[in-house]
């Protein structure tokens, strides 16, 4: 029996669902999940291995149109990896019509060489006649290899995706050992759960402009206790202000859940201290924006 290898990338507009399918996939938080948009910025790399066959996920930026210059990083980032990848995971959501994110995204899917992948995530949200009808609207678009509905909130049909995306892996090696789901270092997961903590807290005051820096991981010497030092970064005073809220009870509450993920993710103790920092306009230095790791 030979095996089969190979790296697919899931791409869609924000909020369709991608970290979602990816973590029900996977069976564990690893990517940033939010409903605010544009909150996955890494090109986070899952793997998915079965008796016969191995997936490596690349859990893409949204391609959308770029506002500053981490917009653009993002949606070069998006591009570039589908033609170097064996099949293509598009998501879209149960929108009954094709909007302009999506109509953008299919017209530079024309141009790709790899094998598309329609997933229409959310499925639980609509009925039957209206998943058919969606279906015929895409198929008539005349990009996609195939069209796979599932709700990956709801974990419907991900088995069928998973054969579909296996047929389109080529005969290789396995890449990575059994047990390994994801090539991320600990400290940008940890910067990531933290980060989905500011947005979750702060709700649409500091729209997007948050950065997590980890400062030091470090296990006390009985290895009971590991503790964490995080920079939080934000675009302006006012801002500072809304994250860390009246006497310091939002910083206080989004320690204490990144914490307890963060207690989960690596099982054991852990000791997380934050302070918040304001860098002014840090999207639009580019130096800056290699510096919290999202360059390649
Ligand atoms: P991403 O921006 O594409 O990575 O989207 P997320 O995975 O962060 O999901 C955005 C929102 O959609 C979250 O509130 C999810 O809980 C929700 N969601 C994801 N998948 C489903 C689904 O299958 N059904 C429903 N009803 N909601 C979903
Ligand atoms: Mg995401
Ligand atoms: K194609």
């Amino acid at each position: 029996m030979s095996f089969k290898s190979g790296f697919a990338s899931i791409i869609g507009r924000p909020n369709v669902g991608k970290s979602t399918l990816m973590n029900k996939i996977i069976g564990q938080k690893i990517a940033i999940m939010s409903d605010k948009p544009q909150t996955t910025r890494n090109k986070i790399q899952s793997v998915y291995t079965d008796k016969d066959f191995q997936i490596v996920f690349l859990d893409t930026p949204g391609i959308h149109k770029p506002k500053n210059k981490l917009g653009e990083y993002m949606v070069k980032v998006a591009t570039d990896t589908l033609n170097e990848v064996d099949v293509v995971l598009f998501v879209v959501d149960d929108s009954k019509d094709i909007g302009p994110g999506d109509r953008r995204i299919i017209e530079s899917l024309r141009k790709v060489k790899t094998p598309v992948v329609l997933v229409i995530n959310k499925i639980d949200k609509i009925s039957k006649e209206e998943l058919i009808t969606l279906i015929e609207k895409y198929s008539k678009e005349e990009v996609f290899d195939e069209i796979v509905p599932i709700s990956a909130l709801k974990e419907g049909n991900l088995n069928s995706l998973i054969n579909v995306i296996k047929k389109y892996l080529p005969n290789g090696p396995k890449y990575f050992p059994d047990d390994m789901i994801t090539d991320q270092p600990e400290r940008v997961l940890i910067s990531e759960l933290i980060r989905e903590k500011v947005l979750h807290y702060v709700h649409d005051e500091v729209p997007h402009g948050v950065a997590v820096e980890i400062e030091y991981i470090k296990s006390r010497e009985d290895n009971k206790i590991i503790d964490i030092s995080a920079i939080i970064y934000c675009e302006r005073d006012s801002h500072k202000g809304i994250i860390i809220g009246k006497n310091g009870k939002k910083l206080k509450g989004i320690g204490k859940s990144a914490r307890e993920d963060i207690e989960r993710l690596l099982g054991s103790k852990v000791y997380l201290q934050t302070w918040v920092k304001v860098k002014e306009n840090w999207r639009n230095l580019e130096n800056y924006i290699s510096n919290f790791g999202y360059s390649n």
